[in-house]
């Protein structure tokens, strides 16, 4: 199966598992939770979850990565709830997102921070609830896997890289009292992206590989290819918001740069920058290949996150 046909089989499977994440509650929250986790976004992080279930189960298919199902979607309610919080006014301000308005301008504010926290929540419960099981073996992964998740989304993680963005944009209100914003170097912009976006991709990565049963030693080396597309992807955002066009990208092109905020194309430059995304991709493929596991799936992720164009 070419890499295409097997990232939308994966990416349709996800639909579907989706569509039933969202418990039955009261209308009005449900509409704006279904508004934002159904419309639409590259699923690459419930994708790279079952992907690296099958790696380390060295089989494809739904029996290989049913067990991964629940986190692949637990994710993506992750990060879904990022993005409705990030175009917040209070945060990035931003009034599209994968191609539609973004939450607070279809919902008000008061419902889109309500649909995010709702999405956080309700990621954590599906993560303790499924697979449904009576096997303890099958508990310590599930438990294994929320703590992944957990800190990856916290305040060592997404939380904490976002806060880092929010407090070195000179645009943000700051008390008076509080010292002025700090100016990123390289690598202080490489530790908030690790926090911030790379975070919770290494989880998807992680968190899919315990739920597949991964040994020590392939958990390592999913590590080291986890943390280098992690980067290798923020390194391609940042190029797309130069060369993109919105239409193509769902979300304000030219928007990082416009403001200011630091990033990879401001520093190095695109030469430079599609450079670092290309050694990026280098060593994620290094770490897979004496991995014990079948990484060329995710090999051929790896380069398709260095390849895209949205
Ligand atoms: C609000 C706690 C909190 C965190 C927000 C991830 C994040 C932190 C903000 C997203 C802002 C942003 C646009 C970052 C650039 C990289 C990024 C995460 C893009 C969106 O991810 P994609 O490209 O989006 O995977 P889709 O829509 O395809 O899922």
């Amino acid at each position: 199966m070419s890499l295409p046909a097997y990232l939308d089989e994966r990416r349709q499977a996800v639909e579907t598992a989706l569509t039933t994440c969202i418990p039955d509650a009261p209308p009005v929250i449900v509409d704006a939770m279904r508004y934002s986790l159904l419309g639409g976004g590259k699923r690459l992080r419930p994708v790279l979850a079952l992907s690296a279930c099958e790696a380390v189960q060295r089989r494809e298919g739904p029996d290989a990565w049913a067990m991964a199902m629940p986190v692949a979607c637990a994710v993506e309610m992750i990060h879904t709830y990022s993005l409705i919080h990030d175009d917040l006014p209070a945060m990035d301000d931003d009034s599209l997102r994968r191609g539609r308005p973004t939450s607070h301008v279809v919902h008000g504010e008061g419902m889109a921070i309500l649909a995010g926290d709702g999405l956080q929540a309700e990621a954590f419960a599906l993560l303790a609830r499924e697979p449904v099981s009576d096997d303890p073996r099958i508990a310590v992964r599930k438990l294994a896997a929320l703590q992944t998740m957990a800190e990856a989304a916290g305040a060592a993680g997404m939380v904490g890289g976002q806060a880092l963005d929010l407090a070195a944009d000179p645009k943000h209100a700051r008390p008076q009292q509080a010292p002025p914003a700090p100016v990123m170097d390289a690598q202080a912009l490489a530790d908030m992206h690790a926090r911030k976006t790379g975070a919770l991709i290494r989880a998807s990565v992680i968190a899919g590989a315990i739920m597949g049963g991964a040994t020590d030693p392939a958990l390592a080396a999913l590590d080291r290819y986890a943390r280098e597309i992690g980067l290798a992807f923020q390194i391609v955002d940042d190029i797309l918001d130069v060369e993109g066009a919105s239409a193509d990208l769902g979300k304000t092109a030219g928007k990082d740069a416009a403001s200011g905020k630091p990033t990879y194309v401001g520093l190095y430059g695109l030469d430079r920058s599609r450079e670092l995304a290309a050694g990026c991709l280098h060593r994620a493929e290094a770490a897979l290949a004496d991995a014990p596991l079948d990484g060329a799936r995710l090999a051929g992720i790896a380069r398709w996150i260095v390849d895209r164009r949205t």
